[in-house]
């Protein structure tokens, strides 16, 4: 048994770029990303093998949510679950940003877990002697394995934290087929490609009121024929993600449909409906349907 193999949680507040390197490590856009907090809801694995090592990357929902939802809770035991159960934590902050929030995430890691802290957005940093204060500030805050500095936007140093990665994970044969990408279906990615572009679309809150269910996904021959239902709260939010004349609802169908003909290598029908389901953040029924335990 020369390899390793183990599993490895993206954690961190939102917004610190999480879903983006998740993205960047796997050279493929499985995790959405928009330039909001609190885009990512459910665990994505993203699974990358080279000779002698399978990573099992799992993105994370940033945490601490502020509002007190059944969904929040959800989120929150993914979170806890995503910190504790991982052979190694990558702990993602801001290059020059660290506040209270990114201290909350920092304390949800068990102190015994083996956790590199990723200094992510290094691009925006003119200069990289204006870092190294920094780096040593946050080297002192816990007993990391290493301090790594990267871009998930242009992938600089990427390849560095896959090495010192690669020496903190377990010896042991690979858990997935050396192709497979990621443990999640297609219908789950149909779900958040267009979930992508409610964040993208619609303004402040609304996004984090909307979800989204696959009603139905039929493959006929290289067509994938997908029915998906937007659930909103309130018959007003309903008016806004149509848009005027349903505009707006069609242009994020046919931005998430290209991403999906992308990611599919195939042609894609989607159909989406809106619908009004009073408080659904709250309802623990209608949550199991979506997948939050
Ligand atoms: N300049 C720069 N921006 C980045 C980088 N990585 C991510 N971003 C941006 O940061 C914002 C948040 O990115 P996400 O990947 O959605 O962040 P996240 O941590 O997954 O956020 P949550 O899922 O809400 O916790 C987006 O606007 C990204 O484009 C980076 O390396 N450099
Ligand atoms: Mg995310």
């Amino acid at each position: 048994m020369s390899g390793r193999c183990g599993t490895v949680s993206l954690v961190g507040r939102p917004n610190t770029g999480k879903s983006s390197l998740l993205n960047r490590l796997v050279g493929e856009k499985l995790s959405i990303v928009s330039p909001r907090p609190q885009t990512t809801r459910h665990l994505v694995r993203g699974i990358v093998t080279v000779p002698g090592c399978q990573y099992i990357f799992v993105d994370a929902p940033g945490n601490p949510p502020r509002l007190k939802s059944v969904l929040h809770k959800a989120l929150n035991r993914r979170v806890g679950q995503a910190a504790s159960e991982a052979d190694v934590v990558l702990f993602v902050v801001e290059a020059q940003r660290f506040g209270p929030e990114d201290r909350a995430a920092l304390e949800r890691i068990p102190p015994a877990q083996k956790t590199i802290a990723v200094v992510n957005k290094v691009d925006t940093v003119k200069r990289a002697s204006q870092l190294i204060p920094f780096l040593d500030r946050l080297g002192r805050t816990r007993d990391f394995i290493a301090v790594v500095p990267v871009s998930a936007r242009t992938g600089r140093n990427v390849p560095e934290l896959l090495r010192v990665l690669a020496q903190a994970l377990p010896e042991g044969p690979a858990a997935y087929p050396e192709d497979q990408l990621t443990d999640r279906d297609e219908r789950f990615f149909a779900a958040e490609m267009l979930r992508e572009q409610l964040f993208a679309a619609l303004g402040e809150e609304l996004p984090y009121r909307c979800e989204v269910i696959i009603e139905s996904f039929k493959e006929e021959g290289n067509l994938r024929r997908i029915e998906a239902s937007i659930l909103v709260e309130r018959q007003s939010q309903k008016a806004i993600v149509l848009g005027k004349g349903g505009e707006r609802l069609k242009a994020m169908a046919s931005a998430a449909r290209r991403e999906l003909e992308r990611l599919f290598q195939g042609k894609v029908y989607l159909g989406v409906w809106v619908k009004v389901r009073r408080a659904w953040t709250d309802d623990a029924r209608v949550l199991r349907q979506l997948g939050y335990e």
